[in-house]
């Protein structure tokens, strides 16, 4: 590695997801020299690594993909909610129109970053020793990149096959036969679970906290639908970056309380009607804020779920008389039929509040009252939302600062990109920020434009480093604080709150509106970054 001189790049970006690739295709415009690499063989970021059975979006078609012109009118969808195949083939798409392959290293982690003072640069390691230089670092690594895996004793000494939902095999698990648990009941564990239940030969769900699930509606798309849909894509493109949530259409603007019952129960049966996650965001203005509001919501789901289930103690278990949370409040997770699985009869399910897992036996879970045999265990337990990508990284800011070390007490960061004690590096979809809460693809561009212009502005008046400023980061770190705080969010015992985590800080680490979000960026740029300090350098040997 050379320790004068220019940087290898001008920028490195980590991850080849939504929010990597956008800002590849953007800098490589912009003129800059710039490298993506990437731990995954293929381009697609959580959609290489979910690639369990079932595995698909939440968001339906056009939302969740590039507004890039000749992307999108050169490609077509062949379901509502694709799945991660056909969302790999897309990234795949992406990469080919845009000529992007040259600029990618696949199959390349990125162990270590390390901010060099003395030369101006980030120094990365990579797997397998090889090192490499930039002057801007870009980690996008998505939201949901570390895996979280509870400690289960035993585990070890288990004979059969186990494995978490983010990193299933690459060459598959065939389900057909097995005797298979599943633990944890988010999106992952509903969307594999569905799929288990068709071809195990015992299927057994350990619930701790029963997900709201709401009717997906799946549909086939034919090209010809998508063509003429397309001529309305511009339009919805714009739309959902003014939404809080990065979809199409915004939550109403009155009142769940201001309305009459009938009103009310039309409006949520419309929802219902279309499905996917609008009765979540398209509906009335207070069902996150107001507990009221909020448990007519949940009222109204429970009785639409309790009229799919016989078994009144099955229900009680699913759909229970008392919210485990406020609607909402947990990611609400899309359903094809989930419902009706515990029907069958090779299907069960363990209510972990009433019955805790207490070890794992080379055969069986062993829990309070009996034991499960099994010869598979799936992990849907989740991930170390927002921070667990970025430490896993090894990045170290000035004077050897570890990252982890920055957030022992919480994460801050200023926009959700910057963290003080960090230059030159800006991060796409990390905490604070609208990821993971949004829709992604929404989110990836509104930061990768804005990253792009940051980088443009810096480069035309020479300037070397920049880095977040303290009394900024902490004006905005408590701002998602207070913005949360008028939330229903804080009620709940979910990864938006980084309660999953065991010792993780409570904190809402979301942006909770992605349309705030981009006002603010905005006036970030508007005020000359006033949010960030600069120093203007001459390299030793630079141009
Ligand atoms: P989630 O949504 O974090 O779900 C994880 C599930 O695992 C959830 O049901 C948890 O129960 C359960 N869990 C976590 N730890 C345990 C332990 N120790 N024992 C039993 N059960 C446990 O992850 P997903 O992968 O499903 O979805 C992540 C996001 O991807 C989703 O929100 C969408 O944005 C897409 P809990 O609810 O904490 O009681």
């Amino acid at each position: 590695m050379r320790s004068t001189g220019s940087p290898d790049y001008d920028a490195v970006i980590v991850g080849a997801g939504f929010s990597g690739i956008y800002l590849l295709h953007k800098l490589r415009d912009a003129g800059f020299k710039v490298l993506l690499v990437d731990a995954a063989a293929q381009p697609g970021g959580i959609w290489y690594w979910n690639c369990y059975p079932g595995a698909r979006v939440d968001s339906q078609v056009p939302l969740y993909e590039f507004s890039i012109p000749e992307v999108w009118k050169s490609w077509a969808w062949s379901e509502r909610f694709p799945g991660w195949k056909e969302l790999r083939a897309y990234f795949r798409h992406v990469c080919d129109t845009l000529g992007l392959w040259p600029l990618m290293r696949m199959g390349s982690r990125v162990e270590s970053a390390r901010f060099d003072e003395e030369g101006r640069r980030w120094r990365l390691q990579l797997e397998g020793g090889e090192g490499i230089s930039t002057h801007f670092l870009l980690p996008a690594l998505g939201f949901a990149s570390k895996p979280y895996i509870p400690d289960m004793p035993g585990i070890a000494a288990f004979e059969g096959d186990w494995c978490h939902t983010a990193r299933w095999p690459q060459q598959g698990i065939d389900l057909s036969g097995r005797r298979i648990a599943v633990i944890g009941t988010g999106a992952s564990g509903v969307q594999i679970a569905q799929e288990a239940a068709k071809c195990a030969e015992k299927l057994t769900l350990f619930q701790r906290t029963p997900i709201l699930g709401l009717p997906m509606r799946q549909e086939r798309l034919t090209e010809d639908i998508q063509q003429r849909d397309k001529q309305g894509y511009p339009a919805i493109f714009v739309r959902r970056k003014r939404t809080n949530g990065g979809f199409e259409c915004q939550s109403l603007d009155i009142s769940a309380l201001d309305v009459d019952a009938t009103t009310r129960n039309n409006h949520f049966e419309t929802l219902w009607r279309q499905g996917g996650l609008k009765f979540w965001y398209n509906n009335f203005a207070d069902i996150l804020t107001n507990r009221e509001a909020n448990r007519y919501a949940y009222e109204f789901w429970r009785k639409k779920v309790l009229a799919r289930i016989i078994d009144p103690v099955m229900a009680e278990k699913l759909a229970p008389a008392e919210p485990p949370h406020p609607f909402g409040t947990k990611r609400p997770s899309l359903e094809q039929g989930y419902y009706e699985i515990f029907e069958q009869d090779n299907v069960a399910l363990v209510d972990l509040k009433a019955n805790a897992i207490i070890r794992i036996e080379p055969q069986a879970i062993k829990m309070e009252d009996g034991e499960v045999e099994c010869d598979l265990i799936i992990f849907a337990t989740g991930f170390d939302a927002g921070r667990g990508g970025l430490i896993d990284m090894n990045i170290t800011g000035r004077e050897g600062l570890p990252l982890w070390q920055a957030w022992e007490d919480g994460l801050r960061a200023y926009l959700g990109m910057a963290v003080s004690g960090f230059p030159n590096m800006l991060f796409a979809y990390g905490p604070l920020s609208p990821s993971g809460f949004a829709n992604g693809p929404t989110s990836a561009e509104i930061q990768g434009d804005w990253i792009c212009d940051f980088m443009v502005w810096l480069r035309r008046r020479d300037i070397d480093l920049f880095e977040g400023k303290p009394a900024a980061e902490t004006g905005w770190t408590e701002m998602v604080a207070a913005a949360g705080a008028m939330t229903l969010f804080p009620e709940a015992a979910s990864w938006y709150m980084g309660a999953n985590i065991p010792g993780k800080k409570r904190q809402l680490i979301n942006f909770p509106s992605v349309s705030s979000y981009a006002a603010l960026c905005d006036e970030e740029a508007a005020g000359s970054y006033a949010g960030f300090a600069f120093e203007k350098l001459t390299r030793k040997d630079g141009p």
